[in-house]
């Protein structure tokens, strides 16, 4: 270990997972590192996940509010969840165990745009942070710290905390080092200054986090991989909306609104995403830019092949083999993948300056493009809102993409009204399912209506959703963006009473599904 913790004093105060564990106390507010699976602590939350299930069965309750990036993986959040070790967690979060107890109303979950965490915490809403417990590469001779694979919020972390704990974890591969861009400049209103970032290339900081020696009160090493969720092929929905994209930026080019280098890309994490960037693979495009939150397999391949020149992010969010493919090439992806702190990848200002084109999936929209990524009947969270927000309020253009239909065509992807509302009609640019694409740029509520119809809805729901749009416009209270409300949120309602959001057996209007 001394290769990678090359500072003596630091060295000195290496200690077990669970004496480390051992200096967090119930109540404590504890910030994690750790964004899409990758960069988490691995050790101190299942030692401290033991420490509470013991303390749970001993009849005292041990619980703790728990910050990170975004979210982790079985062994913090499904660790901490399965004892109901956590009174409050935020951001962003996929664990299953944990969203269970979300929605059994057992944790508090604050769910926000990922940009803001930083900018909240040292205004001090989520109160004093006790304990920070961060995943490192390396610690330098002069104590700087050599980040992992995400950044995340680690940089507020480090600073905000009282006591820090690192985690030095042997399995981040030693090449990591130099691949980070750590912004040391920002501040709160009125002393803000512009972020001198004009292309998603430039390096504003320095690679290593900076942190005071005194407060580090623990270093656990640790060798144990990340997440790396596998990553499965593209299906055919996710095909076809690929499909329909790459026709739209073709013609976006045709009419001279980009070029045939787009715009620096976002693109969130799974399998639409996955078979846009491979559709993009395969379309001729060079000397691409990725300015975006994470770093997938999709994105290596196109660094790959030279169509994506480099790619700026907070995090890898890497299957095992992406993993491999990454360790085997690091020299050959270290020049061309940057790592930066997340209020930065997702600063609204530089979003909006670099013009990206923000493409994140969505769990429904409305007729008039109206957008909800995070709930599932209105009150049931999925994940969260992750950066989706940061990039589809600010980017050049703002594209939501998701199938036409769930669960086996009984959910229909396109409502009269969204359940839960996470982006504005006034932020979504284009949404595209499997059945086309609806550009609602220019246009007003009705034409949007009517497009997201025609376009975009599955000949299954289609004349339920015309139906509903014809009586809006004949009944409606007002007529400038047409609602019947006590029918509005209907469709949900069927589907939490009968399973089904439709009025017949799903494929009876059609013939098909
Ligand atoms: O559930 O796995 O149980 O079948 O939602 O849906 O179609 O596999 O698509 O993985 O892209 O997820 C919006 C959740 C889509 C995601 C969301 C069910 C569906 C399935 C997943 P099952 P798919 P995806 C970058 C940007 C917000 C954060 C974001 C997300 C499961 O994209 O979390 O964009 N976005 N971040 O069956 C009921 C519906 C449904 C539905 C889908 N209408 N009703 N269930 N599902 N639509 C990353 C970060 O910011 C960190």
């Amino acid at each position: 270990m001394q290769d990678r913790i090359r500072n003596a004093d630091m060295f000195n105060r290496l200690m077990s997972a669970e004496q480390a564990a051992g200096l967090i106390k119930p109540g404590m507010t504890v910030a994690m590192s750790g964004f899409t699976g990758a960069g988490y602590p691995k050790a101190v939350p299942q030692a401290l996940a033991a420490r509470m299930e013991a303390a749970a069965s001993a009849g005292d309750p041990f619980r703790i509010k728990v910050l990170t990036g975004a979210s982790t993986a079985p062994e913090l959040d499904g660790a901490l969840a399965k004892v109901n070790g956590m009174e409050l967690r935020l951001p962003y979060q996929s664990d299953p165990a944990l969203r269970e107890r979300i929605n059994n109303g057992e944790i508090d979950y604050i769910d926000m745009h990922l940009s803001h965490v930083a900018q909240h915490t040292w205004s001090g809403f989520f109160g004093n942070i006790d304990v920070a417990v961060i995943e490192v590469a390396g610690v330098l001779e002069d104590g700087r710290l050599i980040p992992s694979s995400s950044v995340g919020n680690n940089k507020t972390w480090l600073e905000q905390a009282d006591k820090v704990i690192l985690e030095v974890n042997r399995f981040q591969p030693a090449g990591l080092e130099g691949m980070h861009d750590i912004y040391y400049g920002t501040a709160l209103p009125p002393d803000r200054k512009p972020i001198p970032l004009i292309r998603p290339d430039d390096r504003i900081g320095e690679p290593y986090l900076r942190v005071d020696p005194a407060k580090i009160v623990a270093v656990v090493a640790t060798d144990a991989p990340d997440r790396n969720s596998p990553f499965s092929a593209p299906d055919e929905a996710s095909q076809r909306i690929a499909g329909h994209l790459l026709d739209f930026f073709t013609n976006e080019i045709k009419q001279g609104r980009l070029t045939k280098k787009l715009l620096p890309l976002q693109s969130g994490v799974g399998n639409i995403a996955n078979a846009v960037l491979a559709a993009l693979s395969e379309s001729g495009y060079e000397d691409l830019t990725a300015y975006t939150e994470v770093i997938q397999d999709g994105m290596l391949e196109l660094i790959r092949k030279g169509v994506l020149k480099m790619a700026s992010a907070t995090s890898f969010s890497l299957s095992a083999a992406g993993m491999k493919e990454f360790n085997n090439n690091l020299d050959f992806y270290r020049t061309r993948i940057l790592l930066r702190p997340q209020e930065i990848s997702n600063h609204p200002e530089l979003i909006r300056r670099l013009g990206c084109i923000a493409m994140n999936g969505m769990i429904e929209a409305d007729i008039y493009g109206n957008v909800n990524s995070t709930h599932i009947a209105g009150s049931k969270v999925m994940n969260g809102i992750g950066g989706s927000g940061d990039f589809a309020r600010n980017g050049w253009l703002s594209i939501f993409m998701s199938p036409s239909t769930a669960k086996a065509g009984s959910i229909s992807g396109i409502v009269p009204m969204v359940s839960h509302v996470d982006h504005t009609e006034h932020d979504t640019m284009v949404i595209v399912t499997e059945q086309g694409l609806a550009d609602l740029r220019g246009l007003a509520p009705k034409q949007r209506a009517q497009l997201i119809i025609d376009r975009c809805t599955h000949p299954d729901y289609r004349p339920m959703l015309q139906d509903y749009f014809d009586r809006a416009k004949r009944e409606s209270y007002g007529k400038h963006t047409p609602h019947l409300l006590n029918e509005a949120l209907s469709w949900h309602q069927r589907f939490i009473e009968t399973g089904s959001m439709h009025h017949y057996p799903v494929g009876a209007l059609s013939g098909g599904t």
